[in-house]
């Protein structure tokens, strides 16, 4: 069967610009699937940063117009790597268009524009996708086989933190993530929302939040906006912007199933630089996990026998690991750049197939729902049902 090509257009060429047009490039050398990624063109309002953004990535054209890219009759598939505030036009648009979607998390600013793009993605029948990569390292698309099969018994607890430490300089500049009405949140929809897709995918649906947000450093220096990780600390003495987003969001949650959680996210946490976390405990296991050594899954079953009990690490790398056969032989190790290459090649199936990947839009509304739902919890201070923001 001859597969089928399938014509991209991204918006935004900077990090996820570059995470994105990589594993358009490395999902046909590795995987077998239907869908096979053009990459047509590149989108950013910078021509002189878009197109040597165009040359460098592989990309076949570039615009500097996001509505023009939509327009294009060559373009089968629309990526919105754009900071958040421009996910809902975008993905609205790109939907009422025809175009399939891949969006960067956050899905949206809130509940109610998450809900319209869902919406608009479901009534033009396209198919979506929202780019939680970590789902898609082998260790954790294992983890939830032993789940799903029973290993773990009942679910009582997540914990799970996500610490980077990027902005602790208050010198670092008021880049587009820390200000509101660009991103909606801090810590909290950028890191948090990660470990709340995992919890969603490993535990289960949230039912309640409580929780509370801090801003430490409440004004920086006005400087490039655009700058993400790699920004740098600009000098004192020139003009200070607010801080009006999160810098640490920490919650406790309840889940549908009567489990647990406790979730820390912040961008505070001195020398963790990409520390995404978590511990599960039930009543016959516990798994472990760390992005940090991402090919690792530490597991321990209340069956092993007395004498050898305890965690022991797995190297999810082996052909019986989800995706990993896709690469080398066992214990040939894999990165970051390889959850977006194995989630590409889930998206290129389902637009080949015409099935629906998860996750999707309707996983980002739900996840969603928890960040409104801990936004809402540290402003009134109590318990807020996941039901009541939605
Ligand atoms: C910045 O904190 C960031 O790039 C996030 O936006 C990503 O989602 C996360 O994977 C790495 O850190």
């Amino acid at each position: 069967m001859s597969k089928r090509q399938i014509r991209v257009g991204m918006i935004g060429y900077k990090f996820m610009g570059k995470a994105h047009s990589h594993a358009y490039r490395d999902v046909p050398f590795f995987f077998d699937g239907g869908g096979v990624p053009a990459m047509q063109a590149i989108c950013g309002r910078d021509e002189a940063g878009v197109k040597a953004a165009a040359r460098k990535f592989g990309w076949a054209s570039y615009e500097t117009d996001w509505r023009k890219l939509i327009e294009r009759d060559d373009i089968d598939l629309i990526d919105i790597g754009a900071p958040n505030n421009a996910h809902a036009e975008i993905a609205i648009s790109a939907a009422r268009a025809g175009k399939h979607i891949l969006c960067e998390k956050p899905l949206a600013m809130s509940v109610e524009e998450a809900r319209r793009m869902l919406e608009a993605v479901n009534e033009a029948g396209v198919v979506h996708m929202i780019c939680h990569n970590y789902r898609f390292v082998p260790a954790i698309q294992y983890a939830k086989k032993l789940i799903d099969a029973g290993k773990l018994g009942g679910i009582y607890h997540i914990r799970a933190n996500y610490l980077q430490d990027w902005i602790i300089d208050p010198n670092f500049p008021l880049v587009w993530r820390l200000k509101k009405e660009v991103c909606g949140s801090g810590a909290l929809g950028d890191l948090a929302a990660h470990s709340i897709d995992l919890a969603r995918y490993l535990v289960g649906e949230f039912k309640e939040v409580n929780g509370m947000l801090e801003t430490f450093v409440k004004e920086r220096p006005i400087g490039e906006m655009s700058g993400g990780l790699s920004a740098s600390a600009t000098g004192t003495g020139g003009a200070l912007g607010t801080v009006d987003v999160d810098d640490a969001s920490i919650f406790m949650a309840r889940f549908e199933s009567g489990a647990v959680g406790v979730f820390e996210a912040t961008r505070f946490a001195g020398g963790n630089r990409n520390g995404n976390r978590f511990e599960i405990n039930g009543t016959k296991g516990s798994i472990r996990w760390d992005m940090e050594q991402m090919n690792t899954l530490h597991y321990y079953s209340a069956d092993d026998e007395a004498g050898q009990q305890g965690f022991r690490a797995i190297n999810c790398q082996e052909e019986v690991h989800p995706f990993a056969g896709a690469y080398w032989p066992p214990a040939h190790i894999i990165g970051y750049e390889h959850t977006f290459i194995n989630l590409f090649a889930e998206l290129m199936d389902g637009i080949a197939n015409g099935i629906n990947p998860a996750p999707n839009f309707e996983d980002g509304l739900r996840n969603q729902m928890v960040l409104e739902a801990v936004q809402r919890s540290a402003e009134a201070g109590r318990w807020v049902s996941v039901t009541e923001v939605g």
